[in-house]
């Protein structure tokens, strides 16, 4: 699509990224998206990872995660506080995603749905119900929807 309206003098359309992942700890979330595009320089589609860091923000209404609020998108360095939370999350997004075994349901990822994962789930939904942990259905909100994804299915049971 992007080859065509770049071809045409057109500008090319925001693409949506392949695939996303995110953690987060009590205070940053970093984002990683890998994205297929029409790279014009190339003459090909080319797939890019980009990564984003934002500052937790869970008032209401929560603040959007938008280029505005990117701290590595800011042009200023991170502080101290902020580089140290980006490598330990950047370790801990590169083992998840390296283990790559889809587990729903298993919310602290211990490798085991069991009533610890209902706890946790509770506790986050009672704190503040936006919380991006437990949020299976990834519809922004940690609610009883997310709960059916635990208990659907004999407790404990050990991830694949
Ligand atoms: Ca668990
Ligand atoms: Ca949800």
């Amino acid at each position: 699509m992007n080859q065509y309206q770049l071809a045409n003098g057109q500008d090319a359309y925001s693409v949506l990224p392949d695939s996303q992942q995110a953690v987060r700890d009590s205070q940053f979330k970093l984002v990683q998206s890998t994205t297929t595009d029409w790279d014009p320089a190339a003459g090909a589609c080319a797939t890019d990872t980009g990564q984003e860091f934002y500052r937790v923000d869970e008032a209401i209404p929560p603040k959007l995660d938008d280029s505005e609020s990117d701290l590595l998108a800011s042009g200023e360095p991170l502080s101290p506080a902020e580089e140290a939370a980006f490598q330990s999350l950047s370790l801990a997004l590169a083992q998840i995603v390296d283990s790559n075994v889809p587990c729903t349901g298993d919310g602290n990822l211990d490798g085991v749905v069991d009533a610890l994962d209902i706890e946790q789930l509770e506790y986050w939904q009672e704190l503040t119900g936006y919380s991006s942990w437990y949020d299976f259905d990834l519809n922004g909100l940690t609610n009883a929807a997310d709960l059916a994804f635990i208990t659907t299915g004999s407790l404990p049971r050990d991830c694949p």
